[in-house]
């Protein structure tokens, strides 16, 4: 039997971080389609992030990209997140959009490349150090597309040292999380393809960095809730950029590919106590085609179901029959949870800390969408590389 009141309380603290720049314009590279009411500044994207909070309660912190996201004073942005109920979160490096950056950053082959690079990441620091936030992530787009191209060996050495200075200056409670990712835009190596040469980094560098899981990242058929599992049980889980993947880095809504994908990850993170040991659960997706704000809210709504799952497994049970060697009843255990319809329960969540149950219904009625199709005329919409 499962402890409803827990799994309720469970719920009510879960917290989703939202990315920025899925509140601006985005595409493939083939095309951006521009939306009308898109924000044209991360001031702008800061008052979405707060109606996909008030209407979710459960998306209190936004996620940087810089310098997508470049202010003159990010204390004052920080503040302006604040009064609307928000806080800063994890602040994104970006080292992939300049020209300088042809042949990779941290690994480049020159080493006035790889200072600019680590440079850029040291200022994310700083900007952390004035928006309170906790984490730094970084996403390398370094790798090569020929063989012999670069020295393979090198180039990590050269990503071991830039992440050892960046390492050193992290501040008290601050930590750095590491992105892998299989492919693209290098198409013979990426220079952190997986989970093992980042957790491999992380090991070097210390307490402090963490791996990041991005469940868009790996080849078809991994089995990623084993990755979960496995870096939890080191203690090197740093957190999530959940999205959606039908064949490569589709950045498509959480848990629209494969909710029951998205439910077996969450029930090893439940499993391994990742809800409450500070796993930083990001959303990192673009809304090419659908409206960008519904788009969000659908995803932190997908992620809680699949939470809410995770947590109806009947441990206890799961426990015995797998102990018995009882396959298709342990199997049968856990099916039962993913098969159980949680919206009552979510709807009844939502109820308890003051909201409306249907976040959507909520939106929609709110008139958020046509005011700022309204209000935002003129200017420079955000989107990729603003
Ligand atoms: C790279 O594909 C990535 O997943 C990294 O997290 C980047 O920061 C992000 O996408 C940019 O959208
Ligand atoms: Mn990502």
């Amino acid at each position: 039997m499962t402890d409803l009141a827990a799994v309720k309380a469970a719920l009510k603290t879960q917290a989703v971080e939202t990315p920025s720049w899925a509140y601006g314009n985005s595409g493939t590279r083939f095309k951006v389609f521009a939306q009308a009411g898109v924000p044209r500044s991360p001031w702008e994207k800061l008052q979405d992030a707060a109606r996909v909070h008030a209407f979710t309660g459960v998306a209190p912190t936004v996620a940087l990209h810089i310098p997508w996201d470049t202010v003159e004073d990010y204390a004052a942005l920080a503040k302006y997140a604040e009064e609307r109920g928000l806080r800063l979160g994890t602040v994104n490096s970006n080292t992939f959009q300049d020209d300088d950056y042809r042949l990779g950053s941290i690994c480049h082959p020159d080493a006035a490349v790889r200072r600019k690079a680590v440079g850029h990441l040291l200022r994310c620091v700083d900007i952390m150090d004035a928006t309170g936030s906790r984490d730094l992530k970084l996403w390398f787009a370094d790798g090569t597309n020929y063989p012999g191209q670069d020295d393979v060996r090198a180039r990590q050495d050269r990503l071991a040292e830039g992440l050892a200075e960046v390492y050193a200056r992290l501040g008290h409670g601050q930590r750095m999380l590491l992105e892998y990712k299989l492919f693209e835009p290098a198409f013979y190596t990426t220079d952190v393809p997986d989970w093992g040469t980042a957790y491999a980094h992380c090991l070097k560098l210390g307490e402090k960095a963490r791996v990041v899981v991005d469940t868009g990242h790996h080849a078809p058929g991994t089995n990623i809730e084993f990755i979960v599992a496995t870096l939890l049980r080191e203690g090197r889980l740093g957190g999530f950029d959940f999205n959606s993947r039908f064949y490569a880095d589709d950045d498509l809504m959480a848990g629209a590919a494969d909710p029951f994908q998205l439910f077996r990850i969450m029930y090893e993170v439940a499993r391994g106590g990742g809800l409450t040991s500070g796993v930083a659960f990001m959303l990192d997706q673009c809304h090419n085609i659908e409206p960008k704000i519904p788009a969000i809210i659908r995803s932190v709504m997908n992620v809680q179901e699949a939470t809410a799952k995770a947590l109806l497994v009947d441990r206890a049970a799961l426990a015995g029959a797998q102990a018995a060697g009882d396959v298709l009843g342990a199997n049968a255990v856990l099916m039962d949870a993913y098969d159980t319809d949680v919206r009552p329960l979510l709807r009844a969540v939502r109820e308890e800390l003051g909201l409306d149950p249907d976040p959507l219904a909520a939106y929609r009625r709110s008139g958020w969408a046509e005011r700022i199709v309204a209000e935002r005329v003129g200017g420079e919409q955000a989107g990729w590389g603003a």
